[in-house]
């Protein structure tokens, strides 16, 4: 198995994300938690470490979220990208780079490497049918065709995937598809593609992963094993559109590459452009063998760097490969699954308006509840929880006691050391409690290592509520001044232990305790010398309210309806043209009796009052509606739709009714004044 010291140098990268919407705390508790507290652990042990981001800025969903707002897909990604960037600062996720793929550097790269890799003769061509929107003159990606789904009957379904029953699709095996663009019916039309051939690296990719990499988390080896087992499929790497790189041939106009063969390379790039500004040489972060490269990303990435992304890179070869992609589960929010398009989801924007100062406490929470082996849940009450019965009551607590003894006996100076006897077992219980952390955090194991740190905390806890000092500083002062000393040097360790976990309050109690941020191994040593100034206490961890959390809580709920509301319109259909509503006759028909349909539970037979004339319809609302509820009453009804027969009785038009959320049926009913056929317009 890998281990820290095989290797000279570390390139850390983090999941690009999608540059079309601000961060949730789920992005946080995935990716980008456990790769900063991996990251500060290993420079506090001094390794070389390149830590690269960036946003993702191409792909369908940037371009969706342009068209939907009304703005270029550049805006977009401008408007966004800064946002992510500034919520990372905020959160004190350490990159030496946060670039973007909209660089010059990154076109030019992925281009080079694409151009790379079909000169030596590793991409195929192939020709296939797409749908082709004529109206607007363009190919369609999947997201932009909506049809009904074979499997479930939605006519929402979108061409690669149908939200009501999940299934995944492709755009030919919706029925009756339609362009989102124009609302045409889409042709086929014939189009050239530029694939990698996965087939051909699959038995490589077997030996790899599934032998040479047991040791990878079981959640992704099994999924990379059950996408092995399953038999791969050469992958297109370029797509018809026209936000992305373009794929560099003259023969390719208006095509780029897919953003999942150049958003990746997007790593490469950043680190590129980051060696310039340093004056460093990039190579050896990405070719050196001593160079250590590990993934971290959330679990629907997992076959795009564990098997598209490496085979890229092998395909090259000069390249190094993933050592590991500890890849986690999702984050849930009060029992339900993060949904931006609903509005279920904690913003990181929000949450510091909310909390201003509190970084550490979402970072702690969230890396003890990190979704590692499966998906896992944040709820307030948890949060509120952990905070004050764990930072507040243990961490905040042991240093603000230390702090005001050391102020309220000694005038803020650090004591002598008279208790050389309690000094063994303090400094191996950390040096031990050190060297789990490390352990568990070579093994992505946070939420373990996160509970070692807090040990120590716990530890210094228990070591000053048994020696009750303040019983002794008049009848031992000597015995006191021991105690202090130690339990401010376990202070000191502490501020150390958890610099990775809780960077903001690691920095603010060293500046209290006046050290530096040393290395790993000085934790389990004595860090402060007797006469060092401590300056004042000031509170760690402020108490969470009971109404803190209400006010969390109403404002989640409050977003859910509003987006629910927001969302009846989000599946409206097509437009149309003025003429094509004109040709719909919609009349008033006064409902005359109903009567069940024998043998179908679902239909009425309404006889129905146009004025002189009587017609028959058949409706299926058997299940919805009670006949004394519609009877005597003025309804709408298309007049001219075509006749059909159903169960043999020829249903004349269709009675119009309300569809709630829940898919009940609810009644439509004209002004009693309204005559049976009159007009309605
Ligand atoms: N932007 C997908 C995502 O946000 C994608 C990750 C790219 S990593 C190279 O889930
Ligand atoms: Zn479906």
């Amino acid at each position: 198995m890998s281990e820290t010291r095989n290797f000279k140098r570390y390139t850390i990268t983090t999941a690009l994300p999608y540059a079309n919407g601000p961060i949730h705390i789920g992005h946080l508790a995935g990716v980008y938690v456990p790769a900063d507290i991996f990251v500060r652990y290993l420079r506090m042990r001094g390794r070389e470490v390149l830590f690269v981001g960036g946003s993702d800025e191409h792909g369908v969903p940037i371009t969706i979220r342009a068209k939907k707002e009304g703005v270029s897909p550049q805006q977009i990604v401008d408007h966004y990208h800064n946002i992510i960037k500034k919520s990372f600062e905020e959160f004190g996720i350490s990159y030496d780079i946060y670039s973007r793929t909209s660089s010059q550097t990154h076109h030019k790269f992925s281009q080079d490497f694409f151009l790379n890799l079909l000169n030596k003769g590793e991409l195929i061509t192939q020709q296939s049918l797409q749908y082709f929107d004529e109206e607007a003159g363009q190919f369609l990606a999947d997201r932009y065709i909506v049809g009904t789904c074979p499997n479930c009957g939605n006519e929402e379904a979108y061409g690669d995937q149908c939200e009501k029953c999940g299934s995944s699709l492709s755009p030919q095996e919706l029925i009756n598809p339609h362009s989102t663009l124009s609302g045409s019916k889409p042709v086929l039309k014939e189009t050239k593609h530029w694939y990698l051939p996965l087939d051909k690296y699959e038995p490589w990719l077997r030996q790899w992963i599934l032998e040479e990499h047991k040791e990878w988390k079981t959640n992704v080896y099994g999924q990379c094993k059950s996408w092995l087992d399953n038999g791969l499929q050469p992958r297109a790497v370029t797509r018809d559109l026209d936000w992305g790189v373009p794929v560099p041939l003259a023969e390719a106009q208006g095509k780029v590459l897919y953003v999942w063969f150049e958003a990746p390379l997007g790593y490469v790039s950043a680190t590129i452009d980051w060696a310039a500004r340093e004056g460093k040489d990039w190579q050896v972060y990405w070719k050196d063998q001593q160079t250590r490269l590990i993934h971290f990303i959330g679990k629907d990435n997992i076959v795009f760097h564990c098997i598209i992304f490496p085979t890229m890179l092998k395909m090259d070869g000069s390249y190094i490969l993933p050592d590991n992609v500890p890849a986690n589960e999702f984050m849930n929010l009060e029992g339900k699954k993060i949904s931006t398009s609903r509005n279920w989801a904690v913003w990181l924007n929000e949450y510091l308006e909310d909390f201003p100062g509190k970084q550490d406490v979402l970072r702690y929470v969230l890396t003890a509840n990190m979704p590692e082996t499966k998906d896992n849940d944040f709820t307030w009450k948890n949060f509120q929880h952990h905070n004050n019965n764990e930072l507040a009551a243990i961490y905040g607590n042991l240093v603000n006691r230390a702090i005001v003894l050391t102020h309220k006996y000694y005038n803020g100076k650090v004591p002598e050391n008279f208790l050389f006897e309690d000094e063994e077992s303090i400094y191996s219980f950390i040096a031990n409690k050190r060297d789990e952390v490390s352990n568990h955090l070579e093994q992505f194991r946070f939420r373990d290592a996160l509970n070692s740190m807090m040990d120590v905390a716990r530890f210094g806890n228990k070591y000053l509520t048994e020696k009750e000092p303040w019983k002794l500083v008049k009848s031992s002062p000597n015995i006191t001044k021991g105690i202090i000393y130690n339990v401010l040097q376990i202070i000191a360790n502490l501020a150390l232990l958890s610099e990775p976990f809780l960077p903001f309050t690691a920095k603010k109690l060293r500046e209290v305790l006046n050290i530096d941020l040393l290395d790993w191994d000085s934790i389990g040593s004595p860090l402060l010398k007797t006469c060092d100034m401590i300056a004042e206490p000031s509170i760690l961890f402020e108490q969470i309210t009971d109404e803190m959390i209400e006010k969390q809580l109403n404002k989640l709920h409050q977003n859910d309806n509003k987006a629910i509301i927001q969302n009846n319109l989000s599946d409206l259909k097509p437009a149309i043209k003025w003429e094509d509503f004109d040709k719909i006759d919609l009349r008033i028909g006064r409902v005359l009796s109903v009567d069940k349909v024998p043998d179908a539970d679902k239909l009425l037979k309404l006889e129905l009052d146009f004025g002189g004339i009587t017609r028959t319809i058949i409706s299926g609302i058997a299940q919805h509606i009670k006949p004394e509820e519609i009877i005597g009453k003025n309804v709408i009804v298309v007049a001219n739709l075509e006749k059909k027969k159903i169960r043999g009785i020829e249903s004349e038009g269709m009675v119009i009714f309300a569809e709630n959320k829940d898919g009940k049926l609810l009644p439509i009913f004209a002004d009693d004044n309204a005559n049976p056929g009159d007009k309605v317009k």
